[in-house]
């Protein structure tokens, strides 16, 4: 097979040479911080670290981590390293108590997180002749914006898609003959069904590939996405806080994602302890972004559980590959892509007049998130006829909505019928097998 390079010395150096390069950024990136962001400054004083103590990557443990809570205090500037008027774009993510986290981009920061794009869509076989139908949300979101960026530098003729209006997604896949899909898995299966549902069979588009992140998905599912599309379907990884989609990206091996270690230096470690953990363990993925100048992350703790391997890949590429994330540290559910708290739902819940009798129930039905949410009433509210409590259902699930941005199914039971917990309250129930 030819070799599918964006970036081929980079994505190829040879591992000592990587080291280098990460130790000679990491000494740069820290001055850079502590000297233009106060917020992590008082944290390295803190923990009696100063600049001149980090001299390459063996002194990485000594800096202290950062966390989505800091990210929470700091908000809105507190983290941007750079002066708001050299920046030129923000991207955002929801936060627990409606507090956003706000990632700030200056045109290199954007021009290098678009070649980590490029990079995740040459590994998937892309070129310059290729359709790629961006169907991940534009906006606030980081998924359409990224790939789209990506795409453009590959030179693929780019359909900026955005989410949603699947006829019209269906129209455009055929008549235009979109080659490279790229959008969340769960999306992709659905875009799958539909075709069937219209009379297509795999082999009438003319897709090759698909580019799918953002959620967990599993290799059951990855299969049933290939047959049903007749692609290869290819798993992407990032977070808003490092940049967006493109972070990690596999290859045509399919087994781990690469991370992009001229941009990421990663480390694994213990949840509960913080220590640092040896390769091939599981533990929470830290990130360092090195060559960010607006938003610069240092020890960043993402909160996904998974694996790094350093095993050599046959790709070529000598970047670290990381697993499928296993699974949360913290309680985040990804919920039909969006990022969701089961605190946002108790905040609307309270806010509403109910107490914190609920349970939420996640499933996933024809590849498709299900979010239904068991309220109990309290007594002043309980009614019994049931076009009252219909509607009071519709504008609790109305309120959560605005809250969450996605649409759950709202059940109010009658006061004390849900089970009480004798221990830890079981508050989320999540059907769906992600790994
Ligand atoms: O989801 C960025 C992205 C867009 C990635 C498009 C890939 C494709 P956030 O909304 O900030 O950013 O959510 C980040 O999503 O910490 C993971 O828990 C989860 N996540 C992202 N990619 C994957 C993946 C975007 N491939 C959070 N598999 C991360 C499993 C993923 N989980």
């Amino acid at each position: 097979m030819e070799r599918r390079y964006y970036q081929p010395e980079i994505e190829t150096m040879p591992p000592e040479k990587l080291r280098e390069l990460q130790s000679e950024r990491l000494v740069k990136q820290v001055r850079h911080v502590y000297e233009n962001v106060p917020y992590y400054r008082k944290k390295m004083e803190e923990k009696g670290v100063t600049p001149d103590d980090i001299k390459g990557l063996e002194d990485l443990p000594k800096l202290p981590f950062l966390s989505k809570a800091d990210l929470r205090d700091a908000y809105p500037y507190g983290l941007l390293a750079k002066p708001l008027s050299d920046c030129v774009r923000i991207h955002s993510t929801s936060g627990t108590t409606g507090k956003r986290v706000v990632a700030f981009y200056t045109q290199h920061d954007i021009d290098l997180w678009e070649d980590c794009c490029a990079r995740a869509i040459t590994a998937a076989g892309g070129t310059k002749d290729d359709v790629v139908q961006v169907c991940y949300g534009y906006g606030l979101f980081t998924g359409g914006p990224g790939l789209n960026g990506g795409s453009h530098k590959v030179g693929s003729l780019t359909l900026p898609m955005s989410s949603g209006n699947t006829e019209r997604q269906i129209q455009f896949m055929m008549d235009l003959g979109s080659t490279i899909l790229c959008c969340t898995p769960s999306y992709a299966a659905y875009i799958g069904e539909s075709l069937k549902e219209r009379g297509y069979k795999p082999e009438d588009n003319k897709l090759k590939a698909g580019i799918f992140g953002a959620e967990p998905w599993t290799e059951e599912m990855r299969r049933d996405i290939e047959k049903s599309l007749g692609i290869k379907a290819y798993d992407i990884y990032g977070l808003t806080e490092t940049s967006g989609p493109g972070v990690a990206f596999e290859c045509e091996e399919q087994a781990g994602m690469h991370i992009n270690e001229d941009h990421f230096i990663a480390e694994i470690i213990d949840p509960d302890t913080g220590e640092v953990l040896p390769e091939g363990s599981k533990g929470e993925l830290v990130f360092t972004s090195i060559t960010k100048e607006a938003f610069p992350l240092l020890r960043y703790r993402t909160r996904d559980i998974c694996v790094l391997s350093r095993k050599k890949c046959s790709c070529g590429r000598t970047h670290v590959r990381m697993s499928k994330p296993m699974g949360r540290s913290d309680d985040m559910l990804i919920i039909r892509g969006v990022n969701v708290f089961p605190s946002q739902i108790e905040t609307v819940l309270l806010n509403e007049g109910y107490t914190s009798n609920y349970q939420i129930e996640v499933d996933r039905v024809n590849n498709s998130d299900t979010l239904d949410i068991y309220v109990e009433l309290p007594p002043e509210k309980f009614s019994d006829t049931v076009r009252e409590i219909s509607q009071k259902e519709k504008s609790l699930a109305a309120a959560i909505t605005t809250m969450l941005g996605i649409k759950p199914v709202v059940h109010l039971a009658a006061p004390k019928s849900l089970t009480r917990s004798e221990g830890k309250a079981v508050r989320v129930v999540d059907r769906r097998k992600l790994v």
